[in-house]
């Protein structure tokens, strides 16, 4: 079939607003009508070349919502009409990464997902005969797309899809860090590096759960207001405060942050980010997404003496089962999504949405089809 789609033809460059073509999906594999998808600062970074995993020409996007239209033999789990979040990380509940219960990595088809494949190994997209590759196993930014049924979450029908698309990627990997893999506690003190749509994410996570002290870090002011409607209590700005970030967060969280949260993707911020904990017990998660070959580095002394450094990948969440639950979380009104869309807009108009990000204008984006 004919299919809209954005088509990232080289690093660095705009993607293309293109009709390509979509194969039918194989045994195991689903056709989903996307209708709506954000815009997250990952598919810029992969856009721009710096993904070691990225591959060209492709179909990024991995923060979508849509509707299953057709199904592959074998698919038993959702059905045509059925609403799904796509999941950039499957849930197969049969690997031994499943089923450790240890961890949400799993590794089902990791191998051909990152190869920007199908799990048989080829490509559903192609443009004049040639094939595209798929990306993360969603390539959301298409008005049809085929995925994996395991790297589906079914959802509830009367959840508005322009909305919950943010599900996929910006609010689980916020709330997640925080729930699933920092698990902070009612009353700790909590710093968050970068108040992009994961910061403010992880701030709902941390007033949701109890948080007393939260605060935000970023370089720039605009980003204040709405992280203070999300729960931050004190805002810092590295550029206005005298001497040292590092100092200056260990006093005004009373001898070092308990948990602390690095949401930008940067090794100097995420050292900052580790030595602003408290000695003996403060816990620093690594959320951000740094550049390739990039290394982090601190003094060993500060593991010695009780600090704890870590990362977290989509929050830690199992996407077929944790997916729907946050989408009842949202309809409950127990978490707001709406404030975080801050623009949106057609798919024709998609390069404006990196723009903005770029221009640090957009909490996210959402492109609707
Ligand atoms: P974003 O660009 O919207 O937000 C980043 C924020 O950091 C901006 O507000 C910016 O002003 C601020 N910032 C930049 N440099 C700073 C500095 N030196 N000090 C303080 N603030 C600074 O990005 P986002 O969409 O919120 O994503 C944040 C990071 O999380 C990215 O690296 C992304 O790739 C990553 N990510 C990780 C996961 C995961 O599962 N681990 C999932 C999604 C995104
Ligand atoms: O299993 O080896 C693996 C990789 C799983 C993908 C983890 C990606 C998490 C960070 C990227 C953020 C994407 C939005
Ligand atoms: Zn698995």
């Amino acid at each position: 079939m004919d299919v809209k789609a954005a088509v990232a033809t080289k690093a660095g460059k705009p993607l293309s607003i293109e009709t390509v073509q979509l194969d039918s999906p194989q045994e195991g594999e689903v056709l989903v009508e996307i209708k709506a998808t954000g815009v997250c600062h990952t598919d810029a970074y992969t856009l721009s070349g710096s993904d070691p995993e990225g591959l060209f020409p492709a179909i990024l996007g991995h923060e979508g919502a849509g509707v299953v239209v057709e199904v592959g033999k074998g698919v038993t789990s959702v059905k045509p009409g059925d609403h799904v979040i796509p999941l950039y990380i499957p849930e197969c509940r049969q690997c031994p990464y499943c089923l450790s219960m240890k961890t949400n990595l799993c590794q089902a088809i990791r191998s051909t997902q990152g190869k920007g494949l199908m799990p048989n190994g080829t490509s559903r997209f192609s443009l004049d005969g040639k094939p595209l590759y798929h990306y993360m196993g969603t390539s959301t930014f298409a008005n049809y797309t085929v995925l994996p049924e395991i790297s589906l979450a079914k959802i509830r029908q009367d959840a508005p899809l322009d909305r919950v698309c943010l599900i996929g990627c910006g609010i689980t990997t916020g709330l997640g860090a925080v729930i699933n893999t920092a698990k902070v506690e009612p009353g700790a003190n909590v710093v968050v590096f970068g108040l992009g749509g994961i910061g403010l994410s992880v701030i709902q996570g941390a007033k949701l759960v109890g948080a007393s002290k939260i605060i935000g870090v970023d370089l720039n002011p605009t980003k204040r207001t709405l992280a203070e409607q999300y729960g931050m209590t004190h805002f810092v700005n590295p550029k206005e405060i005298d001497g040292d970030l590092v100092p200056y967060l260990v006093e005004l969280t009373d001898g070092g942050a308990d948990y602390s949260f690095e949401c930008i993707g940067n090794v100097n911020v995420m050292r900052q980010a580790l030595e602003c904990c408290h000695k003996g017990w403060g816990v620093s998660t690594i959320v951000g997404v740094a550049g390739a070959g990039e290394e982090i580095s601190t003094r060993p002394f500060q593991l010695v003496t009780g600090r704890v450094w870590q990362g977290t990948a989509f929050g830690g969440a199992r996407g077929r089962t944790d997916v729907p639950k946050i989408v009842d979380w949202y309809m409950e009104g127990k978490i707001d999504i709406d404030s975080i869309v801050t623009h949106t807009m057609g798919i024709d108009k998609i390069n404006d949405a990196f723009d903005l990000m770029h221009e640090g204008k957009s909490i996210r984006s959402v492109v609707t089809f």
